[in-house]
């Protein structure tokens, strides 16, 4: 008998909330009235990391909590908001792993779009019921300098500054949308980051107070200073980005189609700060973890997750490789990786109760090699002007200050260095803020570390100078430098 012949996408019907009672049987469907939901929590950069992790957690809170829905925001042009609107904002999360499961999730009420629907998020921001408001606009939606202060030279907190009611980066909106709160005589929303960074919360709410400050608002100034929470936060499940692939495995897995699903793994953690304060919704009772010390468990995760995964990305472009589980299907590169963990930077990290490294590494390596999950090297790759201070800088600079090795570390610094340079020299551009200054450098780059390496090191907002001035690491990252194009890693 033939196999039934594949239905076109546009032959399907929609995923919409009249639809959902045509999906496939064994697909989890929001348990709950969506009518009676009420936005509780506005989200700025509702991407498939936000979608697939914090409105997951969102979807089964509104089961016994109809208070929090989601308002999401788009900060840039609208690509979603085309997406979603006519699917009710319904989607699905494919969570592709060990077992296979699909979830149409609810949680997002509605999808906004700056500029165009700047009144309405502020009337959202301005409404008492709205309590939280959450961002994942990635590491260089904060506009931070190398110090991880606010960069006023940034285009965006410029424009910002300027015309500071018609915000369009994030730091211009929670500050403006906490100031009308404020007018308004209303208690302020929490505003929790939910990207990778380090003091992700401390760093929004330094971000937010100067900019406040550079208003000339003082009383604004010392309402945020006083009056405002922005905890700290590790958020982790790897969202490997969509693809029209994907669209048609989850049209025939769920039966209707989906113009914006989400695949991630099974894994799924959430950890914050527990100052949420009263009126917050009831993370700890959906799974998230409320802790003093997010600290531990974010340096665990963004050194040894997010560093080998960059690691992983640089070295493993160069030797040819396209996503994470071909990269980890090369042994030597796989054992590479897999010692500069266990040896050079779980040794970095504080220990603390419930975090135990040596089996945290062994689960991190088994996610890595999900067979169910394509995670492209080129998207780990992306932004690592941003990333490599993070994951692998501050390792490397803790090393240092210890005395202990920094080899390996430093090939990872190499391999994006011979990465940024391949790029250059073969036309193509990079996916980073500062793309157009590395691809100025890699064309001029010789393939020699002597003439190639104080280039990249000069780079001020990627290097700080007393790193960049170290001879131990300028040395190491010269000789991995010289030795990469053998394209294996060193022992
Ligand atoms: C990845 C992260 O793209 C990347 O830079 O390293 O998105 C990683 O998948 C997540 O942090 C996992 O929680």
């Amino acid at each position: 008998m033939n196999a039934p012949q594949k239905k076109h996408d546009s032959e399907r019907r929609r995923l919409t909330a009249q639809s959902l009672s045509a999906v496939r049987s064994g697909v989890i469907v929001p348990r709950y009235d969506r009518g009676r939901t009420q936005v509780g929590i506005v989200h700025f950069g509702p991407g498939a990391f936000h979608r697939g992790h914090q409105a997951w957690y969102y979807d089964t809170l509104l089961e016994r909590d109809p208070r929090w829905a989601v308002c999401g925001a788009e900060l840039r042009p609208p690509g979603l908001a085309k997406a979603l609107r006519p699917q009710d904002c319904l989607y699905v999360v494919a969570e592709l792993d060990a077992q296979i499961r699909y979830r149409v999730v609810g949680s997002l009420k509605e999808i906004l779009v700056v500029p165009d629907d700047a009144e309405t998020i502020f009337s959202r921001l301005t409404h008492p019921q709205v309590k939280l408001v959450t961002l994942t606009v990635t590491e260089k939606g904060y506009c931070l300098d190398g110090s991880g202060a606010l960069d006023f030279r940034h285009p965006d907190i410029a424009h910002d500054l300027a015309d500071p009611a018609r915000p369009v980066s994030a730091v211009g909106w929670v500050t403006e949308g906490l100031a009308r709160r404020k007018a308004k005589g209303l208690a302020p929303f929490v505003a929790m980051s939910c990207d990778n960074m380090v003091a992700n919360g401390e760093k929004l709410h330094a971000a937010v107070l100067s900019f406040a400050k550079a208003c000339g608002d003082k009383d604004l100034t010392a309402w945020i200073a006083g009056e405002v929470r922005f905890p700290c936060t590790m958020v982790d499940s790897i969202t490997p980005a969509g693809d029209e692939a994907l669209k048609q495995k989850v049209a025939e897995a769920v039966g209707v189609f989906d113009d914006a699903p989400v695949q991630r793994e099974s894994f799924l953690q959430w950890v914050v700060e527990d100052i949420l304060g009263p009126d917050a919704p009831d993370l700890a009772g959906v799974g998230a973890s409320l802790t003093g010390d997010v600290k531990a468990y974010e340096l665990a995760k963004l050194r040894l997750l997010n560093g080998a995964h960059s690691t992983l990305a640089y070295v493993g472009l160069l030797m040819g490789y396209a996503s994470v589980g071909e990269a980890m299907g090369d042994a030597r590169l796989a054992g590479f990786v897999e010692r500069m963990m266990r040896e050079d930077i779980a040794v970095s990290l504080r220990k603390t109760r419930g975090l135990d490294f040596d089996s945290y590494v062994s689960d991190i390596l088994k996610r890595f090699r999900n067979p169910a999950l394509t995670h492209k090297l080129i998207q780990i790759g992306s932004d690592g002007s941003q990333k490599l201070p993070y994951r692998i800088l501050a390792t490397i600079a803790d090393a240092l200050s210890a005395g202990r090795p920094i080899e390996r570390l430093a090939v990872s610094v190499a391999a994006w260095m011979r990465f940024a340079v391949r790029e250059a020299k073969e036309g193509r551009t990079l996916n980073d803020p500062l793309a157009e200054r590395l691809a100025r450098i890699g064309r001029e780059c010789t393939g020699e570390a002597g003439a190639d390496v104080p280039r990249f090191l000069a780079v001020r907002e990627i290097f700080a100078s007393d790193l960049a001035g170290d001879r131990r690491f300028a040395a190491a990252v010269a000789s991995a430098y010289d030795r990469l194009p053998k394209l294996l890693p060193a022992e």
